[in-house]
């Protein structure tokens, strides 16, 4: 008899015995053991359900992200930007710069996809040895051309410790090309849930005398096709990389924002320099820890959540409570 009253061999909840009857009853009399007993050769354990894998740390895709999003407040950022412009650098440096504890006023506190962020700044490790490689990132490729790749990467602000998950897509420049030539939107879903986007250029295009216009009309047309696929839209960040060229003039960003506003766009410009080739003048990453900081500040107003309220002598509150409802 088992614990429930019936016999051993018939109770569903009885574990660990899954050799045939046959031969385990051959066993039990070779034996002559305790009937209860599993048979030889059974397994004493159940097996697992689920995969005893760790989880894989490459980057995650818009599901993982949703479901991220269920247990804590994550800050999807959109990054768009040509091919070349520097998208994939931006994600590189910041990663080498926050794990050498050098992204000033934050700390890293966390990442679900270390691997990702170790295979896009692979190239740029030798950064460190004095001696650059010709090209710190590779063009992005996605095994998957409809679903966006993301990195997370957990922060923590050294003033208030307050915490900001990051989503971060690290995505090919051909999505944003398309998206301006074709309008091809339907990949682009995720940028509903992002919070900022970041428009990445590229600072030696907008210094170019023959390149320039052709930039800045496509980051209009760029702003014009969000403006259709999101109605108003997030923070906006035009982030000019390649800093160690030269600051973007004055002339240069004054003509980015009338191009915006003739679409009712306003955005913040943000010079980095992901990497340097004059590390004397510019020093690798410069910039960074603005981007991270102009991401993760809201352009509201503070909220003053307890509106003050001294008492006033004389105003007899308690009998006035609730005499006018
Ligand atoms: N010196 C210097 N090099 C930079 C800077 N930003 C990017 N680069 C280099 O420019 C090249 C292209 O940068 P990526 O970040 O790979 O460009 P991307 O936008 O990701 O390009 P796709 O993946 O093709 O869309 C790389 O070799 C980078 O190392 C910068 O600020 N300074
Ligand atoms: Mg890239």
């Amino acid at each position: 008899m088992c614990a429930l009253e019936r016999d051993p061999a018939t109770c569903e909840h009885r574990v660990g015995d899954t050799t045939p009857t046959v031969a385990r009853d051959s066993a039990i009399k070779a034996e002559g053991s305790d009937p209860t007993a599993p048979g030889i050769g059974s397994p004493v354990l159940e097996r697992p359900m689920g995969t005893s894998s760790f989880p894989s740390s490459r980057t995650l895709g818009p599901d993982a992200i949703s479901k991220m999003m269920a247990s804590r407040y994550v800050t999807v950022i959109g990054i768009l930007g040509d091919p070349e412009s520097g998208k994939t650098a931006c994600l590189a440096s910041l990663y080498l710069l926050i794990s050498n504890a050098e992204l000033a006023g934050w700390k890293f506190a966390d990442s679900k996809s270390l691997m990702a962020f170790e295979e896009i700044a692979r190239g740029a490790r030798e950064w460190d040895a004095g001696n650059p490689p010709e090209q710190m990132t590779v063009h992005t490729e996605l095994s998957d051309d409809r679903r966006p790749g993301f990195l997370h990467m957990r922060l923590v602000r050294n003033s208030d410790g307050r915490r900001v998950d990051l989503a971060l897509p690290d995505l090919p420049g051909e999505w944003t090309t398309e998206l301006v030539g074709t309008c091809r939107t339907d990949r682009f879903e995720f940028l509903k849930a992002a919070e900022v986007i970041w428009v990445v250029l590229d600072g030696r295009a907008l210094e170019n005398k023959e390149r320039r216009q052709g930039v800045i009309s496509r980051v209009g047309q760029l702003a014009g096709r969000l403006r259709t696929l999101l109605g108003e839209l997030p923070k906006l960040l035009l982030v000019i990389t390649h800093r160690d060229a030269g600051e973007p003039s004055a002339a240069v960003t004054a003509r980015l924002e009338t191009e915006l506003a003739k679409r009712n766009v306003t955005a913040t410009v943000v010079p980095v320099a992901p990497f340097s080739d004059n590390d004397k003048q510019v020093k690798p990453g410069f910039g960074l820890d603005d981007l991270i900081t102009a991401t993760t500040t809201s352009d509201l107003p503070p909220m003053t959540f307890w509106l003050p309220s001294d008492p006033v002598e004389g105003a007899r509150s308690y009998i006035g409570y609730r005499r006018d409802r």
